[in-house]
């Protein structure tokens, strides 16, 4: 919570500075007008910021607003509501239970990969690593070098393999083995949506065929700092692959923390993890009402 604390201190700050012109003794349209200002500039994005203040315009109509305290308090209140209500746990009640990972390159699927190994680990289950994305070596050596630092095994191709037939013989270790939980690494540089659906959709026949049931999860990578850029691949992503629900990685690096929101409310997805760095620790559950608390900080009330 520590963690998420720090990586939320920018979102906040920048909120601050946007709120600070919120402070009011009366409700007309500029102050609701610069809220929407507000939740727009931390990139809650305009469908949910849109029903956010449409929620508290009828809460203050009802007089359940009187002062900027309070205005805050339903701020918070209405904003947690607007999360997907679906279950923000990882479901690994399986064995093998199998979680893949898609999203764009660069988003954070293999380091989200080696921090959930890890947490797994420090859990006393044993994880396994399949190098799905086959495009590039170096995509390969990052799986194997975090498998290193974790400590668990890592099934591998040669660069331009099939990622087909290394979810297969990944899945086949993982049955193998024994092992609690395999976790699925995938290619996000396809160059069009139709190659990234047909690459996606083969890779999920593979597991669907080997484990009945599987993928347990389906895990979108969301990097924070794209801001609105994020909505428009989660939209296309939730076309290609049956999402179970989303990461939103690097929230230590981004003055802005409201795409987990536009996400979350616009697609109706739940936030499983949030990243919040680069260390194997820096990883996080999700908590709508404790997420909403933070970006709309108490402090904002008392300036
Ligand atoms: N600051 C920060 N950097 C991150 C986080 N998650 C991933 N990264 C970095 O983002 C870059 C891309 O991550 P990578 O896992 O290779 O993305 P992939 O292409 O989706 O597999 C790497 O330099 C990571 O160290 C995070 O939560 N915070
Ligand atoms: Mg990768």
């Amino acid at each position: 919570m520590a963690q998420l604390r720090e990586g939320l201190a920018k979102s906040r700050k920048a909120l601050q500075q946007q709120f600070a012109s919120v402070l009011f003794d009366r409700f007309d349209e500029d102050l609701w007008e610069r809220i929407e200002e507000a939740l727009i500039y931390a990139d809650v994005g305009v469908d949910s910021t849109v029903s956010i203040v449409e929620a508290l315009e009828e809460q203050a109509n009802a007089g359940a607003i009187k002062d900027s305290a309070e205005l805050l308090a339903k701020l918070r209140e209405v904003t947690a509501n607007h999360f997907c209500k679906a279950d923000t746990r990882i479901d690994i009640a399986h064995r093998p239970a199998v979680i893949l990972m898609v999203g764009v390159n660069g988003t954070g699927k293999t380091t989200t990969i080696g921090k959930i190994a890890w947490h797994l680990k420090e859990l006393g289950k044993e994880p396994i690593l399949i190098a799905g994305d086959t495009f590039r070596a170096a995509a390969i050596e990052q799986l194997v070098e975090w498998g290193r630092r974790v400590g668990c095994e890592v099934v591998r191709h040669e660069r331009g393999g099939d990622p087909g037939a290394v979810v297969y013989d990944g899945l086949a270790a993982a049955e193998a083995r024994g092992a609690d939980v395999a976790i699925i690494d995938t290619a996000g540089r396809l160059h069009t949506q139709v190659n990234l659906m047909k690459e996606l959709e083969k890779v999920r026949r593979v597991i669907e065929k080997r484990i009945p049931g599987a993928p347990h999860e389906s895990l979108l990578c969301i990097d924070a700092t794209t801001g609105q850029n994020g909505l428009i691949q989660a939209r296309m992503f939730k076309e290609a692959v049956e999402l179970t629900g989303v990461v939103i990685t690097k929230m230590d690096g981004t003055a802005k923390g409201g795409i987990a929101l536009a996400v979350s409310h616009e697609l109706d997805l739940p936030i499983k993890l949030i990243g919040t760095g680069e260390r194997l620790e820096s990883l996080q559950p999700f908590d709508a009402v404790g997420f909403a608390a933070m970006l709309f900080d108490e402090s904002l009330g008392r300036r």
